[in-house]
């Protein structure tokens, strides 16, 4: 059964931090009742869903992928490009252990945030951002080479994240919104959907992704190619710099 690692939103999440988009308010309600949505897409599929210790005092702390990468039955524990997001790895670190996974740490003076990697086959494409080092991907290159990943480097600099500008579709395909990808050439496929919050997908199964509910036409043009989509509304995290891949950690087996 595939797992599912979250945390809840802390009551601080307005004050989360902010690098491209200006601050707007954060409904306070609604940003938990969102949580619940997103959290109940993958749990009403079969998922087992695992809470990672509430962490209120760390306004990010719900994005929990950008703490850990998991790469088979390896996780690699994250050191956060932004210092206020530091403390969130430990108890992120302390589940994934009790998954059962072999943990390796990104150490000082590595940085490295899990929304700069995406996995498409065997090969890692990890963002050059303002939150993930050079030292930090070589040592997630040198953890993850006696598994056979290749990992490659690509530039970001319009985003916050390398997947807050593309992320792939079930088939490797990858798809981003073109003024908010660097270099779209990096990639074997790429194809450009309409919307911002179009770029963001979570493959659910070979079939199925989700999505924002803030990109209809997207989802349409996901919907030609013979996918399943579906929707969650996610605009309290948005606000935020973030999307529904950064709200969870999928450990399939
Ligand atoms: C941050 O700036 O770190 C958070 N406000 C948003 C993190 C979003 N994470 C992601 O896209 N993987």
């Amino acid at each position: 059964m595939p797992r599912l690692l979250v945390r809840r939103p802390s009551p601080l999440l307005a004050e989360g931090e902010l690098t491209h988009l200006d601050r707007v308010p954060v409904d306070p309600a609604l940003a938990p009742t969102q949580w619940e949505a997103y959290v109940e897409v993958f749990r009403s599929r079969g998922w087992d869903v695992i809470e990672v210790a509430p962490a209120d005092s760390h306004p990010d702390g719900v994005f929990v992928e950008d703490a850990v990468v998991v790469f088979g039955d390896l996780a690699v524990l994250c050191r956060a490009g932004a210092e206020s997001r530091r403390g969130e790895a430990a108890s992120v670190g302390a589940a994934v252990e009790a998954s059962g996974l072999r943990l390796s740490t990104i150490e000082a003076p590595g940085t490295l945030d899990g929304g700069d990697v995406l996995k498409i086959g065997r090969t890692v494409y990890v963002g050059a951002s303002s939150r993930t080092n050079a030292a930090g991907t070589a040592q997630l290159r040198e953890a993850l080479a006696p598994d056979g990943w290749e990992v490659v480097a690509v530039p970001v600099s319009k985003v916050l994240h390398l997947k807050s500008g593309v992320t792939a579709l079930p088939d490797g395909t990858v798809v981003g919104f073109p003024s908010l990808v660097d270099a779209p050439g990096a990639f074997e496929k790429f194809v450009p959907v309409p919307e911002e919050h179009g770029t963001a997908v979570v493959v659910l199964d070979s079939q199925t992704v989700l999505m924002s509910a803030d990109a209809p036409v997207t989802a349409a043009q996901h919907r030609a190619r013979g996918l399943d989509v579906l929707t969650v509304d996610v605009s309290e995290f948005e606000k935020l710099e973030g999307c529904v891949t950064c709200l969870s950690v999928r450990i399939r087996d």
